[in-house]
């Protein structure tokens, strides 16, 4: 069975996002980044970077969200990361998008705005702030222009690429942002905020 080690913040919820929708059996272990649990000796001897999420398999462990997610789903031969050639690259594709360029946004801003006032680390910085939320405002656009002529990230179906995104596009709330120019993102958005495996994700946290 598996075990994933991790915190309430995005990365985390992308794989717990996935095992949700895969339906897999699995062990949920929280690791308090404010308290430096990530950083402790037995904890760094599963991962070197000290870092979550970590997905533990019975004699092994996998560090960074995108690899827990593709392999995951793989295992569970699932339709989530498509078999298709073209529909795994179109996910693959979406999913580095997300952590290179909008998703790194969106967690700076989630970053300034939300961790830095609970772990203590001072007030946001607004010039980061500025900068973060015009990047966020020009490739959300990217975004919804290809949601408006694809139900998903990969094309017709659901993927992990959509479950990796949504984990970062919900940090929307921590910010001023605006539906209004999105509204086929908002359209994909609400579909999945609807999904029970996302609904069960949150539940670990409340
Ligand atoms: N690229 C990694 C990023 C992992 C990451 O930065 N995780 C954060 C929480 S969202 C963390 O563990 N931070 C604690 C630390 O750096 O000490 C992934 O996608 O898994």
């Amino acid at each position: 069975m598996y075990r994933l080690y991790g915190f309430g913040t995005q990365n985390t919820f992308k794989a717990l996002y996935v095992l949700e929708e895969l339906g897999i059996d699995y062990d949920f272990q929280f690791v308090d980044l404010f308290k430096g649990e990530q950083k402790q000796e037995d904890f760094l001897k599963l991962t070197p970077m000290g870092k979550v999420p970590l997905l533990q398999l019975d004699d092994d462990c996998i560090f960074e969200s995108g690899a827990i997610c593709r392999y995951a789903a793989n295992q569970a031969r699932s339709p989530l990361y498509p078999e298709d050639a073209l529909q795994r690259a179109k996910a693959d594709q979406w999913m580095d998008f997300f952590s290179i360029h909008l998703g790194k946004w969106l967690s700076t801003l989630f970053f300034e705005n939300v961790i830095k006032e609970k772990a203590g680390m001072g007030k946001a910085n607004p010039e980061t702030c500025e900068e973060a939320r015009n990047l966020v405002l020009q490739q959300m656009a990217i975004v919804d222009d290809h949601l408006a002529n694809n139900p998903y990230f990969s094309g017709e179906s659901l993927s992990i690429a959509d479950l990796f995104a949504f984990a970062y596009i919900e940090q929307v709330e921590t910010f001023d942002f605006s539906w209004n120019d999105f509204p086929h993102v908002k359209v994909w958005f609400d579909k999945l905020d609807n999904r029970d495996s996302i609904k069960r994700a949150r539940q670990k946290f409340e």
